[in-house]
């Protein structure tokens, strides 16, 4: 197949999903044309099936906001018309599956039959996308969608109850590549960080306040009361620098680390013992899997997606909301060297579920699914 895929290229988990989804495609034999702003930070290698495609935004002093989508959709439809693609798989709702509507009405125009398939991802549905701003062109596009998946039934649930959707979605959930994430043997880095023998918490994200970092720093506040510890914060965004300033004031500073962005996460994920994921939403939860590949167990929130990653009592613990407390106690039961191994154990068979070589064959076949209903000329399925 000649797939177009259109992500945001960014460190953040759909456009880490659409890149990783493309590469697996691309690896299985399929032409992959990723079209997007600018090159996704995990598309940094040659293939010769995979492509990119930039999206040029003119500058005009007018524009006070330049009008991304109606470029992305010009760069759809040339495209699917030079590369001859047979379908379009667009990441996140928003803009992307309403600019995929409009290049497919061009392309219509012009006697050229393309389906998209969208993908939800989490914020596009539960965060942004309900906002009256964007509500009605959201449920609109995925209505217009050929084909709409979702990355977990919690997030399934929530387009349902929150737009008007007709659309079947199917849930395909993410996945991880094993060959990547895998423990490594870095008793250096583990050495270096905690030479003690101090516990080693984690915790990575986009540091937006939906992530709730301020419990990761008040969960290790109590806990390296009892237990010698040490805390890594991976990643960057809006809320770092508070962030910084409140472990300063909490009087963390020589046990807590911010890292920044890391390209190769899985080094630092193999020497740690804890995750933590408190936020308040989170419709999968894929760094709680790229940490579990890795053999680390999870203290997480229950929220959206996470239950059907991060198994209760097994993988590791989910507590409500803010409930510090409770996280603290399950980190320090997960710790106990009695626990910890089994914890760890548990956390790498569950992420085999998730192995991209499972769910890659059912991306495919849902392609070839709505390919056949497009070129059969039949009404797209209807949710009964
Ligand atoms: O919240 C993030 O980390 C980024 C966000 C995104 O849109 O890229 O992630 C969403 O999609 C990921 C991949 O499907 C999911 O694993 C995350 O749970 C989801 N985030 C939220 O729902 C808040």
């Amino acid at each position: 197949m000649k797939i177009g895929i259109v992500c945001y290229p960014t460190f953040g988990g759909s456009g880490v999903v659409a890149t990783e989804l493309g590469k697996a495609l691309a690896k299985a034999g399929h032409q992959v044309h990723f079209i997007t702003y600018s090159q996704p930070p995990r598309l940094d290698f040659f293939n010769e099936n995979v492509f990119y495609h930039e999206v040029h935004i003119p500058n005009y002093p007018l524009f006070q906001y330049p009008p991304y989508e109606l470029a992305l959709a010009s760069k759809m439809v040339e495209v699917v018309k030079n590369a001859q693609l047979d379908l379009l798989h667009v990441h996140y709702a928003i803009p992307h599956a309403s600019s995929a509507y409009m290049a497919k009405q061009i392309l219509h125009s012009q006697g050229i039959e393309i389906p998209f398939i969208t993908t939800l991802h989490g914020t596009d549905i539960t965060l942004v996308g309900k906002d009256p701003s964007f509500e009605p062109v959201v449920t609109f596009s995925i209505n217009a969608s050929d084909g709409v998946t979702a990355v977990s039934e919690s997030l399934r649930s929530d387009t349902y109850a929150q737009f008007d959707v007709k659309r079947p979605i199917e849930v395909i959930p993410n996945f991880i590549d094993l060959e990547r994430f895998k423990k490594q043997k870095k008793d250096h880095f583990k050495l270096a960080l905690c030479p003690n023998g101090e516990k080693l918490l984690i915790h990575t994200s986009n540091f937006r306040k939906v992530k709730r970092i301020d419990d990761v720093l008040k969960v290790f506040y109590k806990l390296r009361k009892v237990l010698p510890s040490k805390l890594l914060l991976v990643g960057d965004g809006p809320e770092r620098p508070g962030l910084e300033k409140l472990s300063r004031d909490m009087g963390l500073t020589s046990e807590v680390r911010f890292l920044g962005k890391l390209d190769a996460i899985e080094e630092v994920l193999s020497v740690a013992d804890l995750f933590i994921m408190p936020s308040e939403k989170e419709s999968f939860g894929l760094a709680a899997l790229e940490a579990m590949a890795c053999e680390v167990p999870i203290i997480s929130t229950n929220v959206g997606g996470i239950p059907e990653v991060n198994v209760q009592g097994v993988t590791g613990f989910l507590s409500e909301i803010g409930d510090v407390d409770d996280m603290v106690k399950n980190a320090l039961y997960i710790l106990d060297d009695a626990h910890l191994p089994t914890f760890k154990a548990n956390a790498l068979e569950r992420a085999q579920d998730f192995d991209i070589t499972r769910i890659l064959p059912r991306y495919e076949s849902y392609y070839e699914q709505i390919l056949q209903v497009s070129a059969s000329n039949e009404a797209p399925a209807v949710r009964l």
